[in-house]
């Protein structure tokens, strides 16, 4: 989408700090990051929110839990003690950016209920 800051991040038109790319997902580190690893887990398509999926996504939903976020919670070093995933969704939900993300953050204890 044009005027996608993500789309833009996920196309390498805007540089970030890679971790990990395929031909579905891209992540890369946090530009503000809320624990040691913070990083974010995008599709390349553009899709706007968590509400956004379709049953045609199913697939895509699957490698990102399945296979890219286990794998990167490894390499980063965070799988062993623990780690969080989140999808903030919508205003309420503290979407700042239209783009589906799923923060993956680590590296330290992690507080409940989050704010
Ligand atoms: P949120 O769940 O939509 O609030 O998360 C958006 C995140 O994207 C937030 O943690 C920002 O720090 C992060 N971010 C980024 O890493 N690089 C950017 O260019 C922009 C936002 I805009």
């Amino acid at each position: 989408m044009a005027d996608c800051i993500f789309c833009k991040i996920a196309q390498k038109e805007i540089p970030s700090q890679l971790v990990y790319e395929d031909e579905q997902v891209v992540a890369f580190r946090d530009l503000e990051p809320q624990a040691p690893v913070h990083v974010l887990v995008i599709p390349k398509k553009h899709v706007a929110s968590v509400l956004a999926l379709t049953a045609e996504d199913s697939g895509l939903v699957s490698h990102i839990f399945v296979d890219v976020i286990p794998q990167l919670a490894r390499e980063l070093g965070i799988a062993e003690k623990g780690f969080r995933v989140v999808a903030n969704t919508g205003e309420e939900g503290g979407q700042s950016v239209g783009h589906l993300h799923f923060h993956l953050l680590g590296g330290r204890s992690m507080q409940w209920p989050p704010g």
